[in-house]
């Protein structure tokens, strides 16, 4: 069975990183804070791969596995540390890495975990803002998850694709094609869904542990933000307090996705989801079906993302909060259609 075809121009790149792998031993990996499926999937598989080979590999986070992705093989083998400490001098402690693997990030920063640049750094991205910071760089903004990319680097280290790798592969695709929907969901992202369930994977047991295993906390706080939706021409928004979450019981992780609800009403171009985070400021998440580039309005407040997914944070209480947010959006959709949004009339 040949392997997912590739892009000719990455191939240099992966053997790039097959060669800092194979001519190394010990491993640090890790990926973005607050991660995704694709962070944590690609992580676990890669680490499977590393053990293969007769390596030793770390996961090192700075942020909890999400609940979702804790039954995912391997998961428990994960470290949460808020720094990476370097070996003590002179002590018994003399346990090091010789390279650490970056999944999905721009930039060391990325990750929230400090002490990583002492290392030879390993980067693997598939986002079109990848960036070059690394010693060895992988970044192939065709392929559809991060997922995808280290199922090439299984194949191309002669390694097997065990029925674990698989599974934590399938979840990661899962989730970063948004369940096969998003712009990019090509005939090869079924070629490597097909692949890994062949090898193992059963997707309906992986759809029930990740989009049927939320916390109760996650579905009243959902209950609490849609009561204050809002629309108004195509543009979505609700928001949830800080009170709210404590008296849920809910967890940052738990806000993860709501914002779709909105952005799944027909008439609605973009979806902006507000998260108190203490006195006067908010945490927003916007969403857009593709018709505006949220990254530009993100950039506006210090944040930043993708086109159709982006963040970042606003000063005010949850009215002015909102007014700001608003009027850049719809700056920015008269910046992208100036026909049918004029700001200026002859
Ligand atoms: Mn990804």
């Amino acid at each position: 069975m040949p392997a997912l075809p590739e892009a000719a121009a990455t191939l240099p790149m992966l053997e790039q990183v097959l060669n800092a792998i194979t001519s190394r031993q010990r491993f640090l990996l890790t990926s973005h804070a607050r991660p995704d499926g694709d962070a944590i999937g690609s992580l676990l598989a890669l680490r499977s791969l590393l053990l293969q080979l007769g390596k030793q590999a770390e996961i090192v986070m700075y942020d909890p596995v999400p609940r979702v992705y804790r039954n995912l093989p391997g998961a428990g083998a994960i470290v949460q540390v808020p720094q990476v400490a370097a070996p003590t001098a002179g002590t018994a402690d003399t346990t090091d890495y010789d390279a650490a693997v970056l999944l999905e990030c721009d930039s060391t920063q990325r990750t929230h975990l400090g002490g990583l640049d002492r290392y030879l750094l390993i980067n693997i991205d598939h986002h079109q803002s990848g960036r070059a910071f690394a010693q060895v760089n992988w970044i192939d903004p065709h392929a559809s998850s991060t997922a995808e990319l280290i199922f090439r680097l299984v194949h191309a280290a002669g390694a097997k694709l065990t029925p674990e790798m698989a599974t934590c592969l399938y979840a990661a695709v899962l989730t970063d094609t948004g369940s096969f929907t998003y712009i990019g969901t090509s005939a090869n992202t079924f070629s490597l869904a097909r692949e890994l369930t062949l090898a193992g994977a059963e997707p309906a047991t992986i759809a029930r542990g990740i989009y049927f295993s939320h916390s109760d906390a996650k579905i009243r706080l959902l209950g609490a933000a849609l009561s204050t939706l809002r629309i108004q021409d195509g543009v979505a928004w609700m928001h949830v307090t800080h009170q709210q979450m404590e008296q849920f019981g809910a967890l940052e992780e738990d806000c993860e996705g709501l914002v779709n609800y909105a952005l799944s009403i027909e008439k609605v171009q973009v979806a902006v989801f507000f998260r108190e985070i203490g006195g006067n400021r908010f945490r927003v998440s916007l969403r857009s079906k593709g018709n505006l580039n949220v990254a530009a309005v993100a950039g506006r407040f210090g944040g930043g993302g993708h086109e159709c997914a982006s963040g970042c944070s606003v000063n005010g209480n949850i009215e002015t909060a909102a007014a700001q947010v608003l009027q850049q959006l719809r700056q920015q959709l008269a910046a992208q259609h100036p026909k049918q949004y004029p700001t200026q009339y002859p």
